[in-house]
C-alpha cells in the first residue's frame, strides 16, 4: 500500500467534521487562544497567498491546541466589494448570487486543505444577519458624534466610480484597488473621527511588542504626529488675518513670503477686493485640477502667484509678499504656510523660481552663515540661531522652544500638535456594500434608522449599471421611504460602507457568531479576546491595521468591550508573498501556480509542507516544482517508515530510559528523538521558525529509516521516535499524520492528543573523551560534551586549565579541532 492521499484525507477531513473535533467554547480549565488568520475576499478561488496563510495559521492552531489551549480558530468572508459589481455585469449575474457561490466554493477548498477551523463560527460580511450589526454599531458612532457628514474634497477613483479613503489611496496618489491615479472633488461625504483617536493610536504602539517593528513604523508615520506653532498674521490694508502652522518656528526671521494653498477661503476673500482677482481666482482653479502627485512630489514643478497683498510679520513688522503656491495642501495644519527658503527645501525651489529673497538664519555648527545669495539648496539641518535678535546663539532645538513660548507670550500664536491622519471617509458610491442607515427627511433633516427596523437591506431586484454607476440613487422603490421621526416623505442614503469598516469588528463577530440582540455576547469577547495570535499580509499595514485598532478601542469607550481592552491583535505575523520565477505570482505575469492543482497531483498535505518548509513565514517564498515533490517525497518516506515496520512497532515495549540503553548508537538516536522536540517546539513557538522545525524532523526521518531494530531495544526505540515524528508533524500535515496515528493501533486523534515532551535527561549531551596536542604531541586528555562543533571544542578544550597554563607564554599559531576527537594547536617553537 503507497502513500494514498487521495484517500487518507478526506476520510480524515470527514472524520474531523462528523465529530466536532474542533468546535470550541468558551470557558473550562484551559488557558484560552484566540488564533486568527485575515479572512479572504470571496473572489472565487483560493490563490496561493491565501494558502500560506492559512497554512501558518493551521499549524499554530494544532500547535496550540496539542499543548493544552482553549483554541478558537474561526474562518469567515470579507463579502462585500466593487468585484462583485464587476462581475455582475461581466457575467449577467446579481452581486449577491456570484458572491455566495463563491463562498461556498472557497469554504469547501478550505476543507481540503485540512484547516482545523471551527465551522460553525464562518461570518459573511454580507449577510443580513451580519450588516445588521455593522449598521447598528455605525449607529452608536453617530449617536456619540462618531460619525458625521461634511463637504470636503475627496479623493475620487475614476475606474472604480467612488471616493476613497486616504488609506487607500496608495503609491503616491493611486486607487489601492484599481491603481488609477485619484483625483479630487468636492463633495459632502460620511466621515468617521478617527482623529480623535490619532494620540491613543500611535501611543499604544508601544506596546505591541509582539508586532514587527515595520508594522509599528509605518503607521507611526502614516499618524505623523508633529509639534509646532500656529501663528497668525495680519493682511497688510485688510481686516484679515492668514495663520500658518510650523514646526519651525526658530526660522521665523528667515520668513521671506508666505503662501496659500488654492483652496484656502482666503483666496476668494483676497480676490473679491483685488484688481487681479479673476487672475488669481484663474489660477488657484487651475492648482485645485493638478492631482496631489503633481502638487506635493519632492523636487515637482513648483507653481506660483503673487497676490500683491502683504502679511505682517508678528516679530518685527516686516512686510511679506502673499503668494498662492500649489504645493501646499488644504488639509494639513492651516492650509497656509509661512516660507522660509534658506532652511526649507521646497521653499528654496519656489524662492528661486519666482526671485525671493533668501535670508539664513541659522548656521552650522562649526561653519560661518551662509550666503543666501549663493546657496545652492537650503539647509534643512539643525545649527545655531543668527540673524535672529535675542536669539542669536542658541542651538536650533533650545530656540524651537524658547521662541514657541515668546509666541505665547506675545499672543501671537499658540503651540498645537498637529497630525497627518485625517477623519476616515466612509461613504461609498456604490451597491455592494452595507447601506448607511440613514434617511434625508425634508422637515428633519439626517435621521438614523431606529435600530429595531435594522437591517436596512440592500434591494436584490436591481440591475448593476453598464457605465459602472450604483444603481441605488435610481431604485426609486427603495429610495423613497418615509421619516422614521415625522412621518412625512424621506430619502434613504444611497451610498454604502466603505467595506474597511465591515473588516473592522468582524474578530468581534466570530466569539458569538449568532448573537442575536448584540453584535457580539460581552462574555464571549471579553473571554476570548484579545486575539492572541494574527496573521495576515504587509499591505493592510496602514488600512485593515489601523481601522481595527480604532474600531476596537471606540467599542471599548462604548462599553461594548472591556474597558481595558485597547488593542485588538497582541502578537501579528506578516507573511511573505508568494514568488515564482523572481516575482510575485500573479495573472497578468502568467506565473500563477493553482492550489486547487497542486492539492489535486500531491495532496493538501504536500502542499503545506512545502510551504511551511520552503522559507521562514515572514520571507517571500520562491515556488518552486522540485521542492513540492521533495516534500511529497519525504511524506511518503515516513508513511512507508510505518508501514514496513508496523509489525514490529506493534509488539515494542514502551519506551526506555535512555541511561537504560545498553547499545551507544541507539542511545544517539533516542538523544536525537528528544533534541528533535525540543527544537520543534522552540522553533514553532518562539522563533516562528517552521522551516527549520521541517528540516529537523526531516533529519530524524533519516535516522529513523537506518536504524532497522534487532532486539526489544531497538524496537522501542524505534517506536519511540516514529510516534513522536508523527506528533510533531501533525500540526504540519495533520491528514497522513491521523492515517498513521491509526495504522499505530492508537485510539483518538492525533490532533488532539497532548504536545511531546523532551525528556531533559536525553536533551543532555554524551560524554566523549578528546585529546589536546602541541604540535601534534598528545599532551592532554579531556572528557567534554559529545557534539560540539570546531570552534566550542576548541575553546572549551582552550579554556581548560591545565591545557591554558601549558600554553602559558607561547606564541599561538594555528588552531586545528576534530569534533568529538582532537585539538592541535601549533605553537612557535
Ligand atoms: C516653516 C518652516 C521652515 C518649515 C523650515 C519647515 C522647515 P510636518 O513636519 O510634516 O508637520 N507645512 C505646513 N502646512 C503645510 C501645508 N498645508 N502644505 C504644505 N506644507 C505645509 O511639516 C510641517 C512643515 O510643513 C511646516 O513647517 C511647514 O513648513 C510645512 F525650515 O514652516 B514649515
Ligand atoms: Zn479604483
Amino acid at each position: 500500500m503507497a502513500y494514498d492521499f487521495g484517500t487518507i484525507e478526506p476520510k480524515w477531513q470527514k472524520v474531523w467534521e462528523e465529530s466536532g473535533a474542533f468546535h470550541v467554547e468558551r470557558g473550562g480549565d484551559k488557558p484560552k487562544f484566540y488564533c486568527l488568520e485575515m479572512f479572504p475576499y470571496p473572489s472565487g478561488a483560493l490563490h496561493m497567498g491565501h494558502l500560506r496563510n492559512y497554512s501558518i495559521g493551521d499549524l499554530m492552531a494544532r500547535f496550540l491546541r496539542m499543548n493544552g489551549y482553549n483554541v478558537l480558530y474561526p474562518m469567515g468572508f470579507d463579502a462585500f466589494g466593487l468585484p462583485a459589481e464587476n462581475a455582475a455585469l461581466k457575467f449577467g449575474v446579481q452581486p449577491a448570487e456570484w458572491t455566495w457561490k463563491n463562498i461556498e466554493h472557497m469554504t469547501g477548498q478550505l476543507k481540503k486543505m485540512g484547516c482545523s477551523y471551527d465551522w460553525r463560527r464562518r461570518v459573511e460580511t454580507c449577510n443580513p444577519d451580519y450588516y445588521r450589526w455593522t449598521q447598528w454599531l455605525f449607529l452608536q458612532f453617530f449617536k456619540k458624534g462618531l460619525a458625521y457628514r461634511k463637504e470636503a474634497p475627496v479623493n475620487w477613483c475614476e475606474s472604480c466610480k467612488t471616493v476613497l479613503a486616504n488609506e487607500q489611496v496608495v503609491d503616491g496618489g493611486h486607487c489601492w484597488r484599481c491603481g488609477t491615479a485619484v483625483t479630487k472633488r468636492n463633495l459632502e461625504q460620511w466621515f468617521l473621527r478617527i482623529t480623535d483617536y490619532a494620540q491613543e493610536l500611535l501611543d499604544c504602539l508601544d506596546s505591541l511588542e509582539g508586532w514587527p517593528e515595520r508594522v509599528r513604523m509605518m503607521q507611526r508615520n502614516w499618524i505623523g504626529r508633529s509639534e509646532g506653532v500656529r501663528l497668525s498674521f495680519a493682511i497688510d490694508g485688510t481686516d484679515l488675518t492668514m495663520e500658518a502652522f510650523t514646526t519651525r518656528i526658530d526660522t521665523i526671521f528667515g520668513v521671506t513670503f508666505v503662501a496659500l494653498a488654492a483652496e484656502n477661503p482666503l483666496v476668494r476673500q483676497l480676490a473679491a477686493v483685488s484688481p487681479k482677482g479673476d487672475e488669481m481666482l484663474a489660477f488657484a482653479e487651475k492648482v485645485m485640477r493638478q492631482n496631489e502627485i503633481e502638487r506635493c512630489a519632492a523636487g515637482g514643478e513648483k507653481e506660483g502667484f503673487d497676490t500683491g497683498f502683504f502679511a505682517v510679520s508678528p516679530v518685527d513688522g516686516r512686510k511679506i509678499p502673499i503668494w498662492i503656491a500649489n504645493y501646499i495642501l488644504m488639509d494639513y495644519g492651516t492650509g497656509a504656510i509661512m516660507g522660509v527658503p534658506a532652511h526649507d527645501q521646497r521653499d528654496f525651489e519656489f524662492a528661486r523660481k519666482y526671485q525671493l529673497d533668501v535670508v539664513p538664519v541659522i548656521r552650522p555648527v562649526d561653519g560661518p552663515i551662509p550666503d543666501g545669495s549663493s546657496m545652492d539648496r537650503a539647509f534643512e539641518d539643525e545649527g545655531i540661531q543668527c540673524n535672529s535678535g535675542q536669539f542669536d546663539g542658541l542651538p536650533t532645538r533650545e530656540a524651537i522652544s524658547k521662541m514657541a513660548l515668546w509666541f505665547e507670550e506675545n499672543r501671537w500664536g499658540k503651540r498645537e500638535v498637529n497630525y497627518r491622519l485625517r477623519d476616515w471617509l466612509i461613504s461609498r458610491q456604490r451597491y455592494w456594500g452595507a447601506p448607511i442607515p440613514v434617511v434625508y427627511c425634508d422637515c428633519c433633516g439626517i435621521v438614523p434608522v431606529p435600530e429595531d427596523e435594522l437591517p436596512v437591506k440592500l434591494p436584490m431586484d436591481v440591475t448593476v449599471l453598464e457605465g459602472g454607476g450604483s444603481p441605488l440613487p435610481g431604485a426609486s422603490h427603495w429610495v423613497n421611504t418615509s421619516c422614521p421621526k415625522c412621518g412625512g416623505p424621506a430619502r434613504r442614503e444611497t451610498d454604502t460602507m466603505d467595506t474597511f469598516i465591515c473588516s473592522s469588528w468582524y474578530f468581534l463577530r466570530y466569539t458569538s457568531p449568532s448573537s442575536k440582540d448584540a453584535p457580539f455576547d460581552f462574555d464571549d469577547v471579553s473571554y476570548w479576546m484579545p486575539v492572541d495570535q494574527y496573521i495576515g499580509g504587509i499591505e493592510h499595514a496602514c488600512l485593515h491595521l489601523i481601522y481595527a485598532r480604532f474600531f476596537t478601542k471606540v467599542c471599548s469607550d462604548l462599553g461594548l468591550l472591556p474597558k481595558d481592552l485597547r488593542e485588538p491583535f497582541t502578537n501579528l505575523l506578516t507573511q511573505g508573498m508568494v514568488i515564482k520565477d523572481g516575482s510575485k505570482m500573479s495573472k497578468s505575469k502568467g506565473n500563477v501556480v493553482d492550489p486547487d492543482e497542486i492539492i489535486r497531483r500531491y495532496g493538501a498535505d504536500t502542499a503545506r509542507l512545502f510551504i511551511l518548509f520552503a522559507a521562514p513565514p515572514e520571507k517571500d517564498l520562491d515556488w518552486s516544482d522540485k521542492g513540492v515533490e521533495g516534500a511529497h517525497r519525504f511524506l511518503s518516506r515516513v508513511f512507508r517508515l510505518v508501514e514496513e515496520n508496523l509489525e514490529g512497532l506493534m509488539s515494542a515495549p514502551s519506551p526506555m530510559d535512555v541511561d537504560s540503553i545498553g547499545d551507544k548508537a541507539l542511545r544517539d538516536v533516542k538523544r536525537q528523538i528528544h533534541r528533535t522536540i525540543d527544537k520543534v517546539t522552540r522553533d514553532i513557538s518562539k522563533e516562528r521558525q517552521f522551516n527549520t522545525a521541517v528540516a529537523s524532523l526531516m533529519e530524524l526521518c533519516n535516522s529513523l529509516q537506518s536504524l532497522k531494530p534487532s532486539s526489544p531495544e531497538g524496537w522501542s526505540v524505534l517506536r519511540e521516535g516514529v510516534e513522536s515524528l508523527v506528533l510533531c508533524l501533525a500540526p504540519f500535515t495533520p491528514h497522513v499524520c491521523e492515517e498513521l496515528w491509526s495504522m499505530l493501533g492508537k485510539n483518538g486523534l492525533v490532533s488532539l492528543c497532548g504536545w511531546p515532551k523532551a525528556d531533559p535527561k536525553a536533551l543532555e549531551m554524551e560524554d566523549v573523551t578528546v585529546v589536546f596536542q602541541e604540535n601534534g604531541k598528545v599532551r592532554e586528555q579531556l572528557k567534554v560534551p559529545a557534539g560540539l562543533s570546531k570552534d566550542q571544542l576548541a575553546e572549551r578544550v582552550l579554556s581548560d586549565p591545565a591545557v591554558a597554563k601549558r600554553l602559558e607564554g607561547k606564541e599561538i599559531l594555528k588552531v586545528i579541532a576534530v569534533p568529538d576527537k582532537l585539538v592541535n594547536v601549533v605553537v612557535k617553537p
